[in-house]
């Protein structure tokens, strides 16, 4: 068989696990999570304190239902650990290490069994197979290689589809584009901040990217709106996917969008998705808004027990177009770690970010800064505008001021502060964009 006909054979609908009848899938979830509760209690020392404080042994879990009597696990667990407490296998079955530098302190690291690799390498096939990539696709992979999970998550996922990939990482931008134009990339994978960088910089070199062979973006690791999908989708003539993940689970290829580009599948029959109300820790049903809690089913080096992700979304309730069965969730436009509160009112700078791109005459690229004067606190955002309104009169930036002033005003329900910069003013991201400077201490 060729290549292409293996890579379509391996999802097509009638052998892809994203396909599966619900009831075979239920089944197989409740006997991975079975196998995988007893794995975690047997060889993590947090795993079995906590169940045989909640008074449970794994042979209670008789149902699915029965995953919502299990203690979660928290990222300060991992902190805590560090760096391998949560290993459930001996090192020398451990193949590989990551770590997720976080905003603060030390890392947290993960491991993976070779089994564990296959299992990610999977996973991420499907997601590429479900963004439409095949065989024959020349895909540049910009995420950063190293101890971050995107580069080598998304490197043996295209190996594993039997696309070609270039391994470039992240930065220097400039190569970026001439190997786009040398290679023919028909995909690109990067954050989707980057990828802004990125459009920017061939339009400075004199480069269109939808002159180029250049269809599709696969696009994840940050949170991006809609209206942000909608304007690279413009700028750049190509299709932009989303994908999920994180590191505690497994890094990217935790779920995906579709053709169907409405919300993202979940691998279920490796990651059992529940929604919890973030403050009761109740389960919530489909089709409600809340935390995303995430249980590993296949992982073995690292298992994961209710992992409270702090990424908000709903399970949506009705079938996809596409055809999978597997549940999708939201695109996740915000994580509880993202909110700031400014006199009173929660805000999440996805909220900015939607109101923004609203507005003629600005760029994507803005910074939220909070700073604190006596005891008031102070919000800043920081817009580029394009090069004519810079260039224009007083009169059409004080416009522009109002009308993004009020926009963004309708969205948080207070006022604030709005610099009105050149564009290449704001930092631009090679990797996760900061969005947000918190000055306040
Ligand atoms: O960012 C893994 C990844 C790499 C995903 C490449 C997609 C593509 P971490 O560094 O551990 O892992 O960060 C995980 O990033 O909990 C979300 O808050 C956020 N995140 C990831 N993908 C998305 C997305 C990788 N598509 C954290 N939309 C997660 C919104 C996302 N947020």
């Amino acid at each position: 068989m060729s290549v292409l006909a293996e890579g379509v054979a391996r999802f097509h609908p009638a052998s892809s696990p994203d396909y599966l009848p619900g009831e075979q899938l239920r089944q197989l979830q409740l006997q991975r999570l079975q196998a995988v509760v007893a794995h975690a209690y047997d060889h993590v020392g947090l795993f079995q304190s906590r169940m045989d404080d909640a008074g449970m042994v794994p042979g209670d879990v008789g149902t699915l239902a029965d995953l919502a009597r299990l203690p979660f696990t928290v990222k300060t667990d991992l902190r805590d650990e560090y760096p391998l407490g949560l290993l459930a296998v001996p090192m020398e079955q451990v193949v590989r290490l990551h770590a997720s530098s976080g905003t603060t302190g030390k890392p947290i690291v993960v491991a993976y069994t070779k089994d564990d690799l296959k299992t990610w390498s999977e996973v991420m096939s499907r997601t590429f197979a479900a963004c439409g990539l095949h065989a024959g696709d020349v895909v540049q992979n910009a995420y950063g290689y190293g101890l971050f999970t995107g580069g080598l998550g998304v490197h043996y996922g295209v190996e594993e589809l039997g696309a070609t990939v270039v391994p470039i990482s992240g930065g220097n931008t400039t190569r970026q584009i001439m190997l786009m134009r040398d290679f023919g990339t028909s995909v690109i994978c990067c954050t989707p901040s980057y990828f802004l960088h990125l459009i920017e910089k061939a339009r400075d070199m004199g480069t269109d990217l939808r002159e180029l062979p250049i269809r599709a973006g696969v696009f994840g690791a940050e949170p991006w709106t809609e209206a942000m999908r909608e304007r690279i989708e413009v700028e750049a003539g190509i299709k932009a996917y989303d994908i999920y993940g994180l590191s505690e689970i497994i890094g990217p290829g935790v779920g995906t969008a579709c053709e169907a580009q409405d919300g993202l599948h979940i691998f279920e029959d490796h990651f059992y998705p529940e929604i919890i109300d973030p403050v009761t820790c109740e389960v919530l049903p489909d089709g409600e808004e809340g935390e995303l809690v995430l249980t590993t089913l296949s992982k073995i080096a690292m298992p994961m027990i209710r992992y409270r992700t702090r990424d908000i979304t709903t399970i949506m309730t009705e079938q996809c177009a596409c055809g999978r069965t597997v549940r999708r969730i939201k695109r996740i436009g915000r994580r509880s770690d993202d909110m700031f509160i400014i006199r009173g009112v929660n805000v999440f700078p996805s909220q900015i970010e939607t109101a923004l791109l609203k507005v003629e005459g600005t760029l994507p690229h803005y910074q939220i800064i909070l700073s604190r004067v006596g005891d008031l606190d102070q919000i800043e955002v920081q817009v580029e505008v394009t090069p004519e309104v810079f260039g224009d009169t007083i009169g059409a930036l004080e416009r522009l001021r109002k009308k993004l002033g009020g926009a963004i005003a309708e969205i948080i329900g207070i006022r604030v502060n709005l610099k009105l910069v050149e564009p290449h003013t704001i930092a631009r991201s090679e990797g996760k964009a900061k969005r947000v400077i918190d000055k306040r201490g």
